[in-house]
């Protein structure tokens, strides 16, 4: 027999514009999802159940992703940016592999989701996914981010932070390594926020 568990994590979409951020959103939602735009607060905003199996513990997990991504106007939004980070239990940080540039602008990125997540003006290491989007293009283009740099990246950040940093390559035009990258989300949620161990005892127990 399965268990279930239900939980709602609200995960905020962050990198560069253009490299995929909304793509990568509505590739995911493509069954069912609510979605409010709200043009003020600078963000689209969308609600997504996702009832996914995690087969190692054999359990189902019945999940309302709260999922925040960042909209273009950069600099209106540097008033209401705390808000956005707010509350938010992890980040896909996404960066486009035809263009290295905003592979550099990851840990800016990644500083300013952890400035601003916890809204009390002090750092808070919260999880995160890393994303090299547009894998499509990289034989494309001359100069594509290669995977080792995505992979060393992360490998850097999970030595340092003492928790996993998963590395995901994606193409949101063809849907590969899309469901991979919110799949490796919810188990870095599940292990950071301790829910993880506490799955593992009901499975055990029973
Ligand atoms: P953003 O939300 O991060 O700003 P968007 O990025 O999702 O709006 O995408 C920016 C552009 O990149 C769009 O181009 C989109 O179609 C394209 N794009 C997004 N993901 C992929 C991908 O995986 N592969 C390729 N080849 N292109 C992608 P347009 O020209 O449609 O505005
Ligand atoms: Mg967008």
């Amino acid at each position: 027999m399965s268990h279930e568990i239900k939980l709602a994590i609200k995960v905020v979409i962050i990198g560069d514009g253009a490299v995929g951020k909304t793509s990568l959103c509505r590739r995911f939602l493509w069954k069912t999802f609510t979605h409010g735009y709200k043009q003020t607060i600078g963000a689209d905003f969308y609600v997504y159940l996702w009832d996914t199996y995690l087969e190692e513990l054999n359990v189902r997990v019945d999940v309302k992703w709260i999922l925040y991504d960042l909209a273009g106007q950069f600099v209106t939004f540097q008033e209401i940016r705390p808000q956005f980070y707010m509350g938010a239990r992890a980040a896909l940080v996404v960066f486009d592999i035809s263009r290295p540039e905003t592979f550099r602008s990851i840990p800016i990125w990644i500083y300013e989701y952890w400035k601003n997540v916890s809204g009390r003006n002090m750092i808070e290491k919260r999880p995160l996914v890393l994303v090299g989007n547009k894998i499509d293009l990289r034989e494309k283009v001359t100069n594509s981010v290669p995977p080792e740099w995505g992979k060393s990246y992360a490998e850097k950040l999970t030595k340092s932070l003492g928790f996993e940093v998963p590395y995901v390559e994606t193409s949101a035009l063809y849907g590969w390594g899309v469901n991979e990258a919110f799949k490796k989300l919810l188990v870095a949620v599940l292990k950071y926020y301790g829910l993880m161990d506490r799955l593992i005892k009901i499975v055990e127990e029973k």
